[in-house]
C-alpha cells in the first residue's frame, strides 16, 4: 500500500469506503461520514415506507434499496438493503454517518459505492474514518492504535489488551508521566526565573523524581516489549545440529508435513517460518538449518540466516540427539547458547528463554545429561517423531512464555514509531538525571526534561508530529 501524507486527509468533503471483506459473505457493509452523507443516501435510497430519510432520527435504521442514483425503475435497482443512520456529534467520526448493510460480494458492494462516488462521496483513504474520530476529539492516538491492533488481534489476550486500550488506559498512564514531568520542569523552570526566591527546589527531591519519572517509562518499555510478543508472536528457533531432529519436531508441532525431514544430514537449508498457537500464545516458530560448518555457498547462506535468526529470538528451543553421545556441534550451540546468557547476567543482552530438548527418546539413550547440566533453562525429553513429550514441551514453551506475558492490565500497544519516541522521551530524562548528579547548570537539565514533554506530548497527542500520525493511520485498512 503507498504511503497516505497527512495532507491527503482533507476533512472537510464527505468520505465513503466498503468496511468489510470483498470476498463472498452473508452481508456486506459500506460507510459514509461527513456534512453531505446523509443527502448523498437521500439521492441513492429508496426506503420502502416512503418516509424522507433526510429528517430520520439518529440511530434508526431504515429499510429499502439501492438504486443507481439516476432513474428509479426495476432495471436500476442495486441490492436490498438496510440503512443505519448516525448523526453528529454522536457517531464513529463525530461526523454525519450512514452505513449500508447490503448483501455480501465483491459485485455488489463495488458498485453500491460507485454510486455514492457518483454523489460527490470521495474514496476514504486508510484509517480515514479513525483519523476524523481522533481530529473530532472523540479518541486520542494511544486509542486509535488500540483500535487497530483490536483489528489485528490473533489471540484472547491481544484482543483483551486492545480493548482495555481503547478505554483509554495508556493514555491515563503516559498522562501521568508527562505531568510528573511538567511539575518537575515548572519547579525548576521558577527556581531560574526567580532565582532570589527562598523557595529553591530542593535538588534531592528532584533527583528522586526524575528518578521514579525513569523508572516508569522504563515499565512502560517493558509493557510495550512484552505486548509486541502477545500481538506479533514469541519470535522462536528450533536449532540444533544436523539430523537432530529439528524438522520433525517443527512438523509435529504444526501438527502437518510442512518441512521434508530426511535421514540425510543437512536436509533442510533454507530457514521456515509459521506461526502456531500453543495454548493461548502465538510463537513465530523458524526451523533452521543444521549445519555449523559450510561447505559451499548455500551452506553458507544457510548459517548466516540461521544465526541471524538465532540472534533475534525470544525463545530458543535447542534439539539434541538423546540418541547419540554429545558432538562437537551439539558443544558449540550449548557454549553459544551459555555466552549469550552470560551477557545477559551482565545485562548487556536483552533476555531470551532457552529450552533444551532431548529429542529421539524411544531409541536407546546415550546422551550425557551431564553435559546440560550447566545450562540455565527448561529441559524436556521426547520423541518428536512419536509425538511423546509433547505435551511437556508445550507447558515449558508456556512457562518460557510466561516471562515475558505480563499482567493484562500492565500492557500497551504502540507502534514502532510510538515506541521510538517512547524510547527519546527515556533518554531525554536519561539525560536530565546524568546533569543533575554531574551538578550542570539547571538550564541544561530543564533542555532535557523540555524535550522530553515534547515527546510525550508527541505520545498523548498534545504536540502536533506529522510522522507520527501517519504511521498510525497509514497502518489502517481502507474502511477503517
Ligand atoms: N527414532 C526417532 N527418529 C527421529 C526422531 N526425530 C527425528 N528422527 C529422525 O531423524 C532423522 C533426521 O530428522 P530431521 O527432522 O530431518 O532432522 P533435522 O534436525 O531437521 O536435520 P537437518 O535439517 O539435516 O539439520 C530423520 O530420519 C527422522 O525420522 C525421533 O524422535 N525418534
Ligand atoms: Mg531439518
Amino acid at each position: 500500500m503507498s504511503l497516505v501524507r497527512l495532507k491527503d486527509y482533507n476533512t472537510n468533503d464527505t468520505i465513503a469506503a466498503i468496511a468489510t471483506f470483498l470476498s463472498k459473505s452473508a452481508l456486506g457493509v459500506i460507510k459514509i461520514s461527513g456534512k453531505d452523507a446523509i443527502n448523498i443516501i437521500h439521492k441513492v435510497f429508496i426506503p420502502r415506507r416512503k418516509k424522507d430519510i433526510r429528517k430520520a432520527k439518529t440511530y434508526t435504521l431504515h429499510y429499502g434499496w439501492i438504486f443507481n442514483g439516476l432513474k428509479r425503475g426495476k432495471k436500476s435497482m442495486v441490492d436490498e438493503v438496510l440503512v443505519s443512520i448516525m448523526r453528529k456529534p454522536s457517531s464513529y467520526t463525530c461526523e454525519d454517518v450512514v452505513e449500508i448493510s447490503c448483501h455480501g460480494g465483491a459485485v455488489v458492494l463495488n458498485k453500491i459505492l460507485e454510486v455514492i462516488l457518483k454523489q460527490g462521496a470521495r474514496l476514504a483513504r486508510p484509517g480515514e474514518f479513525t483519523y476524523r474520530a481522533f481530529l473530532n476529539g472523540r479518541i486520542d492516538l494511544l486509542q486509535a492504535e488500540g483500535i487497530k491492533t483490536i483489528v489485528d488481534a490473533k489471540t484472547d489476550k491481544a484482543l483483551q489488551t486492545a480493548v482495555s486500550q481503547l478505554k483509554g488506559e495508556a493514555f491515563e498512564k503516559f498522562n501521568e508521566v508527562k505531568e510528573a514531568v511538567k511539575d518537575v520542569f515548572l519547579s525548576m523552570e521558577a527556581d531560574i526565573n526567580f532565582p532570589e526566591d527562598d523557595s529553591k527546589v530542593e535538588l534531592k527531591g528532584v533527583k528522586n523524581k526524575i528518578q521514579k519519572i525513569s523508572a516508569a517509562i522504563k515499565a512502560i518499555q517493558d509493557a510495550d516489549k512484552e505486548s509486541k510478543i502477545i500481538k506479533d508472536g514469541l519470535v522462536c528457533v528450533i536449532c540444533g545440529k544436523t539430523n537432530a531432529g529439528k524438522s520433525t519436531l517443527f512438523n509435529t508441532l504444526l501438527q502437518e508435513e510442512r518441512v521434508i525431514v530426511s535421514e540425510v544430514a543437512g536436509t533442510t537449508r533454507d530457514a521456515i517460518e509459521e506461526t502456531i498457537n500453543i495454548r493461548g500464545i502465538p510463537l513465530r516458530i523458524f526451523d533452521t538449518a543444521g549445519i555449523l560448518t559450510p561447505e559451499n555457498f548455500i551452506e553458507k547462506k544457510a548459517l548466516e540466516k540461521s544465526s541471524k535468526i538465532f540472534s533475534e529470538a525470544d525463545l530458543i528451543m535447542l534439539v539434541l540427539d538423546g540418541s547419540r553421545p554429545m558432538e562437537k556441534d551439539d558443544f558449540f550451540l550449548l557454549n553459544k547458547i551459555k555466552n549469550l546468557r552470560d551477557r545477559e547476567d551482565n545485562g548487556r543482552e536483552c533476555k531470551k528463554s532457552v529450552i533444551v530438548i532431548i529429542n529421539k527418546s524411544d531409541l536407546a539413550q546415550k546422551l550425557n545429561l551431564k553435559n546440560i547440566s550447566r545450562i540455565k533453562g527448561f529441559k524436556v525429553k521426547l520423541s518428536a517423531l512419536c509425538k511423546e513429550g509433547i505435551e511437556d514441551l508445550e507447558k515449558a514453551i508456556v512457562r518460557a512464555a510466561g516471562s515475558f506475558s505480563g499482567k493484562k492490565e500492565d500492557l500497551v500497544f504502540l507502534n514502532r514509531y510510538q515506541s521510538e519516541i517512547l524510547k527519546n522521551a527515556h533518554k531525554d530524562i536519561r539525560e536530565a538525571q546524568t546533569y543533575l548528579s554531574e551538578g550542570r547548570e539547571i538550564d541544561l537539565v530543564n533542555l532535557s526534561l523540555k524535550n522530553a514533554l515534547d515527546n510525550l506530548g508527541k505520545l498523548t497527542g498534545e504536540v502536533f508530529c506529522e510522522e507520527l500520525l501517519e504511521s498510525i493511520f497509514n497502518d489502517f485498512c481502507i474502511g477503517k
